[in-house]
């Protein structure tokens, strides 16, 4: 997310995307409020698996068996983002994923 607003604000005319799991949007996505506070409109497409998977994946490689602090509660991305001000929908499901992205698409060119 850091690393999309920067793109952001340095290419305010393009479309740009993040794509996030669920263990990186809890590391950064408090960011929200800087993309909010420079206008940087960048759509955050989510996924949300429950856990930090690619950690999860070395542990199960190399540690069979003693999987340790890698599961995640359901991430509630659209509270945070209610919050800090930031706009959009929360989609979840497949079907409704293309609009919602076209959605996201026109309201960041609008700016
Ligand atoms: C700031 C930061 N801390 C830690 C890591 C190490 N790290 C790499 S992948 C990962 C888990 C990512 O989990 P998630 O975003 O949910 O994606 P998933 O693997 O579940 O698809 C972590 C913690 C990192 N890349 N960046
Ligand atoms: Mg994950």
């Amino acid at each position: 997310m850091p690393a999309a607003i920067a793109a952001k604000i340095a290419e305010p005319k393009r479309t740009v995307v993040a794509f996030a799991g669920d263990g990186c949007f809890l590391m950064a996505g408090q960011e929200l409020a800087t993309a909010v506070q420079y206008n940087a409109a960048i759509i955050v497409r989510g996924r949300d698996n429950g856990m930090y998977g690619t950690i999860r994946m070395h542990q199960e490689k190399h540690y069979p068996g003693r999987v340790h602090g890698t599961d995640l509660r359901e991430t509630r991305t659209s509270r945070l983002r209610a919050l800090l001000r930031g706009g959009g929908g929360d989609r979840r499901g497949d079907r409704p994923v293309r609009a919602g992205f076209e959605r996201c698409v026109a309201t960041g060119n609008r700016r």
